[in-house]
């Protein structure tokens, strides 16, 4: 197998030193987590932009040893900066962790960002084999899956977010174009992952506000393809760091560093120099943990390292300037000629170094305002061989949701920091080493090598469904008409609206025609037939139009059927149906062609007579209301073809027909449907073998697909 890893960045990067081409390895996460893939004679290859000249590339490929097929990508000085620095991360960084002030968005960065992305899908192709897997990470390239996809449909694809998915409310602010872009774009992708729950939920509730997609447990449907959305937070390679205390190097560093230090608390801190990572609440926090507590005086030391990163923005060329300026205004406030609170360093370590600091601080101080996951917090548990040393952790990061034996805090809360550090301090010895126990086991569970080897088997399992159903060719027909023939107790389940009539732009207009009455009672005449009309529609019209004819009527989606007297399936109290009721009136009065239908147990705002942007607009602000609204209620919202409808939860097309399949044996069964409420139709079909048919172009789970309504009369007409 080979594997196509896709990320802005390479693993290597070729530097010109004094004349000579130097190469510089990375060994971060992600390349462990890639590098745990090499099994079985599988092929890494690897593609990012480069960050060297293609001259540099040529000179110095050679000295590359590793594991990975480099493809580097070279990008025109200006694509580059307008996608990396222009749209990346001045718009999609700052938006994603709820700094929406942050933002300068330019339509020609947004451009250059779509372009650069046309580029990479381009030269991806341009190797890829038949049963290739692309694995596709971050913002940067959120556009790519479906690049790819374009060029080469049948191709695997899982995309990877490493940073926060936001609220919705976040990513409206984008320019529509923008925004619609971006999200439709993910959907090229068979599965898309995310550090956390919460992040998963965001992407799908936007999911529905700009597509109108809805999920089943995290499963879409989209262009005949199912998609799949899922959690994995990434961790770090735990037996390297877990080894790294004894290492000789290492432990020189150590001592060296407690030496320094000696007979001092330390504190330790590193991270990108980064706006999101909130390193002005760190020191204010510290700087009141000094104030409430001056007889640590002299006796404590916070080392904090900021790594200079996307030095050429505005935006981190002044935090750099205010986190500066505030250290020299802490220690020139507390330290004295022998004492300086705040050890600072504007600049990387070396990894001999970072593991030094990680094992000799009494406390990792940890405070990002927004972090998808933070790998520093694993990184320092999982060197703590010593089961010494606590956590302060921010829980406004995705690792605090794991983390959760840490000292958590709200980073905005200066006083709950510096009360946190001072409970650090006096933290009991026995305390201390069973939260760093726990704390280790949890990161040594789920390692980084685990997590790319599940989110391998998940884009495997969910490229393994088929779920398109394939177009009814006459073939089919005639085995169907077979296998018709040769049954002698037969199930027959048909959908009414947009699939035996067409819609018309009120309900009470759809009446039957009288070929289409003499259709159905010509099926019921075969007493080897019991055919059921599984309609959303109220029981009162089925009964108008239907009440005659000798076949089985299910009203309501499942809530009224009718054997041989209406009944009744509800049990539960309906009292949110007003509440329902009157939002939807308020959406009906505010968007004009817009009606309601009331049903017994049910209510529907239907948008079909309203001019498409705006009903698609104002039906999504209507999902978003009721989803609110029904929290905790057992009602269901149907996001339907140009209609909203709440139902009560436990009922549905599929339950509905589940006693018939309890009560008898069949041994033919077809259910035709065109809507999504007849998905749960199919679903059940398809457990006992029946025959599903979609009717019209979308997704579905039915195995086959007729086109029109005509075809479907055609195929009725068959069965005699
Ligand atoms: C993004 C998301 C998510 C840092 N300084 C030095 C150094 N580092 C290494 C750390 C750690 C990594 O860089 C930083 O990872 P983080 O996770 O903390 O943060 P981001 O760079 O913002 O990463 C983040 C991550 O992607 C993975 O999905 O967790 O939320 O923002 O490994 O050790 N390493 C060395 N010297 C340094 O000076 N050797």
């Amino acid at each position: 197998m080979r594997i196509i890893n896709i990320s802005y960045r390479l693993p290597v990067s070729f530097k010109t030193k004094n004349g000579n081409i130097e190469l510089k390895s990375s060994s971060g996460g992600l390349v462990s987590a890639i590098l745990s893939l090499k099994q079985n004679e599988n092929e890494l290859h690897w593609f990012g932009v480069a960050d060297f000249t293609l001259t540099e590339y040529q000179q110095g490929k050679n000295l590359y040893k590793g594991e990975f097929i480099l493809h580097p990508i070279f990008l025109s000085k200006d694509i580059n900066f307008g996608f990396y620095s222009g749209f990346s991360n001045a718009v999609i960084w700052p938006l994603f962790h709820y700094f929406p002030s942050f933002v300068e968005f330019n339509a020609n960065y947004f451009e250059f960002y779509l372009e650069a992305n046309r580029i990479i899908a381009k030269n991806v192709c341009e190797i890829l084999q038949k049963d290739d897997t692309i694995w596709i990470h971050d913002y940067q390239l959120l556009p790519l899956a479906e690049m790819i996809r374009e060029l080469r449909p049948d191709v695997k694809i899982g995309l990877f977010l490493h940073i926060p998915f936001p609220s919705y409310e976040l990513i409206r602010l984008l320019p529509k174009y923008c925004r619609d872009t971006l999200v439709k774009s993910m959907f090229g992708a068979d599965l898309i992952g995310f550090h956390t729950y919460e992040y998963a939920q965001h992407f799908l509730h936007t999911a529905q506000m700009i597509l109108g997609i809805q999920h089943k447990q995290f499963n879409l449907l989209y262009q005949n393809r199912t998609i799949k959305v899922d959690v994995f937070p990434i961790s770090i390679s735990y037996e390297k760091f877990n080894t790294a205390f004894f290492d000789k190097l290492i432990e020189e560093e150590r001592v060296k560093l407690k030496k320094i230090y000696e007979g001092k608390k330390i504190i330790f801190s590193v991270d990108r120099l980064d706006y999101t990572k909130g390193i002005m609440c760190r020191l204010q926090g510290f700087s009141e943990f000094l104030h409430l507590f001056p007889e640590w005086k002299e006796k404590i030391v916070f080392l904090l390292v900021a790594v200079p990163s996307r030095s050429d923005l505005k935006r981190y060329k002044e935090r750099k300037q205010m986190i500066e300026l505030l250290i020299s205004e802490i220690n020139g406030k507390y330290g004295n000629l022998k004492w300086t609170p705040i050890v600072y360093q504007y600049g990387s370590v070396e990894f001999r170094q970072l593991l030094g600091l990680y094992t000799s601080c009494d406390i990792a101080l940890i405070s990002p305002l927004r972090d998808g996951m933070n790998l520093v917090a694993k990184e320092f548990v999982a060197s703590r061989q010593d089961e010494d040393g606590v956590l302060l952790l921010s829980d406004m990061t995705g690792a605090a949701k794991e983390l959760t034996d840490a000292l958590l805090f709200n980073p905005l809360d200066k006083n709950e920091i510096a009360l946190k550090i001072k409970t650090a301090i006096d933290m009991p010895d026995e305390e201390r080493k069973t939260r760093m126990i726990n704390l280790r086991t949890q990161v040594k569970t789920y390692h980084v090598e685990k997590w790319s080897q599940d989110f391998m088997e998940k884009l495997n399992a969910v490229c393994s469904l088929k779920s398109f159903p394939q177009t009814l060719e006459y073939e089919n027909k005639r085995e169907i008409l077979i296998q018709y023939q040769n049954a002698a107790k037969r199930l027959i389940l048909l959908d009414y609206d947009g699939t035996l009539t067409a819609f018309k732009s009120s309900p009470e207009l759809a009446i039957p025609s009288d070929g289409l009455i003499e259709l159905l009672n010509n099926l019921c005449k075969n007493p080897k037939n019991e055919i059921v009309l599984v309609s959303g529609r109220d029981h009162e019209t089925l009964e108008r139009w239907f009440g005659k004819l000798p076949l089985t009527l299910i009203a309501e989606h499942g809530i009224f059927i009718k054997k041989r007297e209406w009944k009744s399936t509800i049990t539960d109290a309906m009292d949110w149906k007003a509440g329902v009721l009157n939002i939807m009136k308020q959406f009906a009065v505010n968007t004009s062609g817009a009606f309601l239908e009331e049903k017994t147990y049910s209510v529907c705002w239907h948008y079909r007579n309203v001019e498409n942007l705006k009903g698609f607009a104002q039906s999504r602000e209507l999902v978003n209301l009721l989803t609110v609204y029904l929290n905790g209620v057992n009602a269901t919202i149907i996001d339907g073809n140009k209609v909203i409808e709440v139902k009560p939860s436990q009922i549905n097309k599929g339950t509905s027909i589940q006693r018939n399949f309890d009560m008898n044996v069949y041994d033919f069964c077809l259910a035709i449907g065109d809507d999504r409420t007849d998905e749960d139709l199919f679903e059940v079909v398809s457990q006992y073998n029946g025959i599903s048919i979609k009717v019209g172009k979308e997704t579905s789970k039915a195995k086959y697909r007729l086109e029109t309504i005509q075809l479907v009369h055609s195929l009725l007409e068959l069965l005699k």
